[in-house]
């Protein structure tokens, strides 16, 4: 049996979701893995990696047309799942550009639009950012306070939003703003006038993914820059859906990453006379992560079969996405303790991971957010 894929998992999957995977877990292991560490600790992001992530199509995966991959859910997820075994990072950059920016582009935008920017993005020629959250409080996007005002044929924004995943090297911003008629989303393009962007430095988490702040001072665009088929909140939530799904597999890698380096940790360590994989304790240990890892693929999978049918539910996002959050850091943290010392060198990887997941669990959504959502759909009554 394969550790981290007790159920078969893989076994299930069509040809075509065997061949994805496969090919994004060559371009980890062979261009991720050996270089990341070093990324992590000079707060870099391998942009290196743009190219070549492009040139396997996992930008824009699952749209159809304009350069797009037309992939299925599934093998999204197993994209995302392989990545985020290299570094969370990496799978956010992917969520991003793919989820986040191309999506409601492709979703809600005209064609000029799709046919303007989607073929750069999928070639990776063009970096997008996705700005919803302001520094005043993420959890409540309702409560936005950047604002886009009418002016002849243009609109004119003002505002701030805060911890956005590329924004100091994004070439594109979609900027969601609320405005007479509710929130509508933006096409803010670098170089406008009064549109800038800022690193947030000093990160301990998701070293090797850029996060920044965006600032908007009586930026103008033009009406053709607006996303006419997005009104209300319910516009970037829809973008949050897709980003949330790939998230709920993401992490399964991460977990799997650190599972893979313990397995082998303990089968070498010699504690008190016998490998430390031969006592009782440790063994439950493993026993418990495996079990947990198998529960979280299995969640994912039946959203992703779920999803290629269009039947999934914000609520099922949302269970998934808490569940497997919370095993994956649960996971990473167990398996830094299991490695003592070593635990918290470079040289290995969950504390890379752990400390990753600490972003992974709080962003799209935190696990109070996610839990009631299914409380409010289990209930009928919105608790937030
Ligand atoms: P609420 O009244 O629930 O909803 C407003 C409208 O939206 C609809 N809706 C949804 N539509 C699509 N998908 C969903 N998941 C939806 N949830 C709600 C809803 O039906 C309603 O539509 P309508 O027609 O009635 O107008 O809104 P609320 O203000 O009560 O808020 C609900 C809540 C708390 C769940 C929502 O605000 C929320 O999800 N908050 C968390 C915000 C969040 O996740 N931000 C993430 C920012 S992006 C990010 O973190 C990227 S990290 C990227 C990376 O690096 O990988
Ligand atoms: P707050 O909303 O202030 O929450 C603080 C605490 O209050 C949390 O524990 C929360 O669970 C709790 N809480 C909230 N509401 C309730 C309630 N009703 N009852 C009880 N407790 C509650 N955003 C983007 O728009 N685009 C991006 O690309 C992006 N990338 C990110 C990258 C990183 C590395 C990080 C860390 C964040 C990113 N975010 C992005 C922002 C992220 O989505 C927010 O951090 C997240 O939504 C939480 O918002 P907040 O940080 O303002 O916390």
């Amino acid at each position: 049996m394969d550790p981290v894929d007790l159920y078969d998992l893989r076994g299930t999957l069509s040809d075509e979701e065997r061949m994805v995977q496969d090919s994004v877990a060559r371009l980890v292991d062979e261009r991720v893995l050996p270089d990341i560490q070093r990324h992590f600790e000079e707060h870099t992001f391998p942009r290196e990696l743009v190219p070549e992530m492009a040139a396997l199509g996992l930008f824009g995966s699952t749209l159809e047309g304009y350069g797009c991959g037309g992939m299925n859910a599934v093998s999204y997820g197993l994209i995302c799942q392989e990545l985020e075994r290299g570094d969370s990072g990496i799978r956010s950059f992917v969520s991003v550009q793919s989820s986040l920016c191309m999506f409601p582009i492709h979703a809600f935008g005209t064609e000029e639009q799709k046919q303007r920017w989607l073929p750069g993005m999928a070639a990776g020629e063009v970096i997008g950012c996705f700005g919803l959250t302001e520094p005043h409080g993420g959890s409540d996007p309702a409560n936005m306070k950047t604002h886009a005002k009418r002016r002849g044929d243009d609109w004119v924004l003002n505002g701030a939003k805060m911890w956005i995943t590329n924004a100091p090297i994004a070439d594109l911003a979609i900027v969601w703003a609320r405005t007479e008629d509710g929130i509508r989303g933006f096409l803010v393009e670098r170089g406008t006038p009064g549109f800038t962007t800022r690193e947030i430095e000093r990160k301990f988490s998701l070293r090797a993914s850029v996060t920044g702040a965006i600032f908007l001072e009586d930026v103008v665009v033009p009406q053709a820059s607006m996303l006419r088929g997005a009104l209300g909140l319910k516009g970037p939530l829809a973008c949050l859906n897709q980003a949330r799904y790939g998230i709920t597999w993401g992490v399964i890698g991460a977990a799997q990453a650190c599972l893979a380096q313990l397995l082998d940790y303990t089968q070498t360590r010699v504690l008190f006379g016998r490998p430390l994989a031969a006592t009782q304790a440790i063994q439950i240990r493993l026993a418990e992560m495996a079990r947990s890892i198998t529960m979280a693929q299995l969640l994912s999978l039946q959203l992703g079969r779920l999803k290629d049918v269009g039947r999934m539910q914000p609520a099922q996002v949302s269970l998934a996405k808490w569940n497997n959050c919370s095993m994956a850091l649960r996971v990473a943290r167990d398996a830094r303790d299991m490695l003592g010392g070593s635990g918290i060198s470079a040289e290995y990887v969950p504390i890379r991971h752990a400390l990753n997941l600490e972003s992974v669990i709080t962003y799209e959504g935190t696990e109070t957010v996610h839990q009631l959502t299914i409380g409010r759909e289990l209930t009928g009554i919105s608790a937030f």
